[in-house]
């Protein structure tokens, strides 16, 4: 049976190049800093992303955790939106772990933070308040839809921080198809940012792995915190090989994840009974239900029972996300499915 699994672009396999680099990786004990091809998967990010250096970590889970706890003590804050990644999905590591607060405000639809709600959450120093110490924003940001975060908004955001004398920290799970979109180097979205992570297990296709991108110091401290919440591995390089090809082969083709997103979203637009949210600018499809004659949960098991998979993300509320595994003959399959499904 065809299967077109549109839940995530993590569910992603390695290439053939990868398994090849994999099987062939010279390795070594990177606890001891010593695995060659980890310290040139982390030398080639912090290049990527502009920074001095950068530190190898099995999810973006744990770069975004090790990079708030290095940047924030206890019962300090972090400025995010209420559809944060970091906020809404990572089990609350940030205080689970870290004894940090995170201080939400709302997302705007197109993933920015109204810089005047920035403003006004910073806090005044007063003994009963905590220490606003990091902003956070994510690009692309995921609940809005795989938005794009601009090169000139990331800078404004950027400038308020330091005028208030705060850090900021990116969840750049999926930056690279922030840059694709925008036909931007990447570097300018992460200009002047304390710390960034990316991940190479989502659109780029690598089967495990993020990297944090900062200064020397900041990636020397998150190496003992990495190592706090048990994310030294040994011979990681088996992993990071991977990662490599990954940034040297699948960056461009994110494009491609991106013209699939929007003729899917196209022919889902064309089915009276779904609503697609918005036209989609990387390689995410939201959608709700706009009929009664079935409920979302069915939607999901009959599209199971047809081959496709997708996420509910909310009460009526869908998530289909183009990746390497899913070619523009897989849309049309799609596409064919739900209007049988629906209109039968
Ligand atoms: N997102 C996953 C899971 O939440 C299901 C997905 O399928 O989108 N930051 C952002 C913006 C993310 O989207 C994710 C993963 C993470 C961080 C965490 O990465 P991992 O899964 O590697 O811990």
């Amino acid at each position: 049976m065809r299967i077109v699994d549109l839940r995530s672009d993590t569910v992603t396999l390695p290439s053939p190049a990868m398994r090849k680099a994999m099987a062939e990786a010279e390795l070594g004990d990177d606890v001891f800093g010593e695995d060659p091809t980890v310290n040139r998967l982390q030398e080639r990010s912090a290049e990527r992303m502009g920074t001095e250096a950068a530190l190898f970590v099995p999810s973006g889970t744990m770069a975004n955790l090790v990079s708030v706890l290095t940047h924030c003590r206890r019962g300090e804050e972090v400025i995010l939106g209420d559809q944060a990644h970091m906020f809404r999905y990572e089990a609350g590591s940030m205080s689970a772990v870290g004894s940090i607060h995170p201080h939400t405000i709302p997302n705007q639809a197109d993933g920015t933070l109204n810089p005047a709600d920035i403003r006004s959450a910073i806090r005044p120093s007063n003994v009963h308040f905590p220490r606003t110490r990091l902003i956070l924003l994510e690009n692309t940001h995921n609940r809005c839809g795989g938005a794009v975060l601009s090169v000139e908004y990331t800078a404004s955001v950027v400038a308020l921080a330091r005028e208030h004398g705060l850090r900021m920290h990116l969840d750049g799970a999926r930056i690279f198809n922030a840059a694709v979109s925008l036909g931007v180097d990447v570097k300018e979205l992460t200009r002047n940012i304390d710390s960034v992570c990316f991940c190479l297990s989502k659109g780029l296709a690598a089967p495990v792995g993020s990297l944090i991108c900062a200064s020397k110091d900041f990636i020397a401290e998150a190496r003992r915190n990495r190592k706090v919440v048990g994310g030294g591995m040994r011979q990681a390089g088996i992993l990071a090989a991977a990662g490599l090809v990954a940034m040297e082969e699948m960056v461009d083709r994110l494009a491609d994840d991106h013209a699939n997103a929007r003729k899917l979203a196209e022919g889902l637009a064309n089915i009276s009974s779904l609503a697609v949210e918005s036209q989609p600018a990387t390689n995410m499809v939201y959608m709700r239900l706009s009929t009664d004659l079935l409920s979302p949960s069915q939607l999901v098991d009959r599209m199971r029972e047809r081959g496709v998979f997708f996420l509910t993300v909310g009460e009526n509320r869908f998530r289909l996300v183009t990746h390497y595994g899913i070619s523009e003959g897989d849309i049309d399959f799609v596409l064919t499915q739900f209007s049988e499904c629906l209109v039968k």
